[in-house]
């Protein structure tokens, strides 16, 4: 509890902004995957404007820490986050999923300014991550590197590789995150493939796991400050989410995973979350 009330409302409102934003460039793109940019709002907004030492002016500094969207297809929330602090203009967000655009459907590190890997087939993040933990080790870097995950991407074998290397190479700076929402994009995890017990998986792969409230700005910070006491092992925040937050219509529902928001759902969203059309 560690937030002051006034700055957790100040990120809740950013988030509600977010949300308002995603809707409207979605709606008017006639693409892009809601249900998982909704999941993973509060938690890149809270690493991001909370917990991150990151330059917008100076993208590249270095020593600084490194966030990993390793459910590429959340893409636009990543992109909301980074235009709000100042790492490209508001304006070219509008160009989202164009062609020659610098915002791709799924990050991409030649083309945005703030974006430190590519990503989008699931799977690669937290390897690569691990090897961004570790190089800051031997620069002698005090640096983080988060990963966010989807819980129907750690069905991939190479997140298991990932997460037994970590444990071996003891990256303490490695914190990720599991957008929990029990959701993937044909159905639920239990439907399609169960992961079981998620704390004892990961526990016994070496790492330390936590859990939080993945919508809760304060809870998905206290977390972080939580993870960093930890010594000696890398940390997995299990976030309990749901898909499609904020709108009630695309909540917990694998439809909304990647579906055009025609007008009418456009019009009942913007309703909910008290936006102007
Ligand atoms: C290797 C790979 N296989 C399949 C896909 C297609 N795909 C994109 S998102 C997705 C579902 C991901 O579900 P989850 O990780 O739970 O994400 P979230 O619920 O947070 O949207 C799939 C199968 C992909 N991008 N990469
Ligand atoms: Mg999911």
């Amino acid at each position: 509890m560690n937030m002051q009330n006034e700055r957790k409302v100040e990120l809740q409102n950013l988030c509600l902004q977010f949300r308002n934003e995603l809707v409207d460039l979605l709606h008017s793109i006639q693409t892009g995957h809601p249900g998982g940019s909704l999941s993973c709002m509060e938690i890149v907004t809270t690493l991001y404007c909370e917990k991150m030492n990151i330059d917008p002016k100076n993208p590249k500094m270095e020593g600084r820490d490194r966030f990993v969207l390793s459910k590429g297809h959340a893409a636009p929330a990543l992109y909301l986050v980074l235009a709000e602090l100042g790492f490209f203009p508001k304006e070219e967000l509008k160009t989202l999923r164009q062609i020659n655009s610098n915002l791709q459907g799924h990050p991409c590190v030649h083309k945005t300014s703030g974006i430190e890997l590519s990503t989008g087939p699931l799977g690669l993040g937290l390897s690569a991550g691990l090897g961004m933990a570790l190089a800051d080790k031997l620069k002698g870097n005090n640096a983080y590197t988060y990963v966010v995950l989807g819980d129907g991407e750690i069905q991939e074998g190479a997140v298991w590789e990932g997460a037994l290397s970590a444990s071996k190479f003891k990256a303490d700076n490695l914190i990720a995150f599991l957008d929990n929402n029990g959701v993937q994009l044909d159905g639920t995890l239990e439907e399609i493939m169960p992961m079981g017990d998620l704390k004892a998986k990961w526990a016994s792969f070496g790492w330390n796991v936590l859990d939080c409230d993945g919508h809760d700005v304060e809870s998905i910070s206290d977390a972080v400050d939580e993870a960093k006491k930890c010594k000696g092992k890398p940390t997995i925040i299990i976030a309990k989410t749901v898909k499609g937050k904020g709108i009630s219509f695309m909540e917990g529902k694998n439809t909304w995973h990647g579906k055009a928001i025609n007008d009418e759902d456009y019009r009942n969203a913007k309703a909910e979350l008290g936006g102007a059309c």
